[in-house]
């Protein structure tokens, strides 16, 4: 690696110490981007590397609640206002117990060049909450929901910050924040965070635009070895939004999911998954909120095995074709990255953010499969966030399949600027390597352009 960049990762280590994700989400993109510093001195000369790591500003508040016995609890929110070169911070909120300022700085690092990739004007942002909505009552998601967004109000807006959903925020979670924004504000402000249902001013298609965006970016990979999705075994882990999507989109196009999972364990059905199976999960989930476990009470061809250790997970030691990871972060060790290579996996297609630990993605590069890291296969979730905004701004909605239309379009457009950036810069068909330089130039040019200092 570049001396130069050498030395800014040490000083990022330096002074995040401890942000474990965040460093690793640094080193991932910045480790990438030697030849391009060669190429452009200017971007050493403004310090622009030194200046993505640094936030622009976080905001971290108290978020008091009174659950349903009458306690007081306490948990923190926190906004991180990463860069707003090319648009207004949009990101995701995550409320999960792991949620900590480190958490959510990768987060919003990410975000900032999948955003850039989306080919729409959006800069990058993400917040949250250590709240966890599991095992807690409607009221209570409710009353901690509208005490997040009584002090979060003051620092978004539709020309400023945009959130969204992310783990453990969903549709419920989204109409609440609105609901409290508009009762605080006064104001029916459609284009201040994206995700809300299609009566109120949502985007048809972006419940699904995730896992049918990484699906659409795996068939854009496999096309360019003259092949397909249709009649191959895929592995999917997790059972949520993405997770949900993506074997909605799998199952259309002839391909076979046969496991979910969620922090539990993991269901692997070998008859695959079909679409009567994924309804149940669904109102299982989205509805019953109960645990994966149940699938294989309900479908007796299913198994059901818990999680396994932290550096090894079952689930991705069954033999398949291709794999979306759609749960967490580091969910594909070292060891499961070699499992999936030895069973003959051919395309890995990221529908969470950084889901395959540094060890794993080395090994899946080392063997030339088609690997699509997340900041590229999952920004079909916040671009259709994007097409929300632009309805909102032109008081329109548009049809499911216009908008299905352009979110393929953009899963085309980002799969070519990360093969394109990949060929121009010596490494053809490292998507990593294309994305993050797609995503970093892009970014980089606005902040000169800007005037960075
Ligand atoms: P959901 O909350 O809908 O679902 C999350 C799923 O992942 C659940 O099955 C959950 O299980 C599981 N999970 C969460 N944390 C862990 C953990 N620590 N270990 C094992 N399993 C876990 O979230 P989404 O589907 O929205 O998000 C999934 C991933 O996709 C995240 O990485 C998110 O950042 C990413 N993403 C989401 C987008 C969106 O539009 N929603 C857009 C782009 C990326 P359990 O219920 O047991 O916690
Ligand atoms: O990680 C992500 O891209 C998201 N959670 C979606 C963000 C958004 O603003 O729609």
């Amino acid at each position: 690696m570049n001396d130069y960049i050498q030395s800014v990762l040490s000083e990022v280590r330096a002074k995040n110490q401890g942000e474990s994700e965040f460093l690793q989400a640094v080193h991932e993109v910045y480790s990438t981007l030697g030849p391009v510093i060669e190429r452009h001195p200017e971007y050493r000369a403004a310090r622009i590397l030194e200046q993505m790591a640094e936030p622009e500003r976080v905001v971290i508040f108290k978020v008091p609640w009174v659950d349903d016995s009458g306690e007081v609890r306490v948990n923190r929110g926190i906004r991180v206002q990463m860069n707003s070169a090319i648009g207004p911070y949009k990101g995701g909120l995550r409320f999960h117990p792991s949620v900590r300022l480190g958490l959510l700085k990768f987060l919003a690092f990410e975000q900032v060049y999948k955003n850039a990739l989306t080919t729409l004007p959006m800069g990058g942002g993400k917040g949250g909450s250590d709240f966890d909505p599991k095992g807690k009552s409607d009221a209570e998601v409710r009353r901690f929901c509208q005490s997040f967004m009584t002090e979060l109000y003051r620092h978004i807006g539709q020309f400023s910050d945009i959130p969204a959903g992310d783990i453990g925020v969903g549709s419920r979670e989204i109409g609440y924040l609105f609901g409290q924004y508009k009762r605080i504000t006064g104001e029916f402000a459609a284009g201040v965070i994206t995700g809300k249902g299609h009566g109120w001013g949502g985007s048809q298609i972006r419940p699904e635009a995730t896992g049918y965006g990484s699906v659409y970016f795996a068939q854009e990979m496999l096309a360019t070895r003259d092949d397909s999705l249709s009649g191959k075994t895929c592995l999917i882990s997790g059972s949520g939004n993405v997770a949900q999507y993506t074997a909605e989109a799998l199952i259309k196009l002839g391909a076979k999911p046969v496991t979910l999972s969620d922090s539990s364990g993991f269901i692997y059905d070998k008859d695959g998954i079909d679409g009567e199976k994924l309804a149940w999960v669904m109102d299982l989930k989205n509805k019953r909120r109960g645990r994966i476990a149940e699938y294989a009470e309900q479908f007796p061809g299913a198994t059901y095995a818990p999680s396994g250790a932290p550096d090894h997970n079952p689930l991705w030691d069954i033999p398949a074709d291709c794999a979306f990871p759609s749960a967490t972060q580091n969910e594909i060790s070292g060891k499961d990255a070699a499992n999936l290579l030895s069973n003959g996996v051919i395309a890995v297609a990221e529908g969470a953010n950084m889901p395959t630990s540094p060890e794993g993605v080395e090994l899946l590069l080392g063997a030339g499969v088609l690997y699509g890291p997340g900041k590229a296969a999952n920004a079909g979730g916040v671009a259709v966030s994007g097409l929300e905004m632009s309805q909102a701004s032109q008081r329109q909605q548009w049809s499911r399949e216009q908008v299905d239309e352009e979110l393929r379009g953009i899963m085309r457009a980002i799969h070519e600027q990360a093969w394109s950036a990949a060929q121009e810069y010596g490494h053809p068909g490292n998507y990593l390597m294309g994305a993050n330089i797609a995503g970093f130039r892009k970014v980089a040019d606005a902040m000169l352009d800007e005037s960075a200092v």
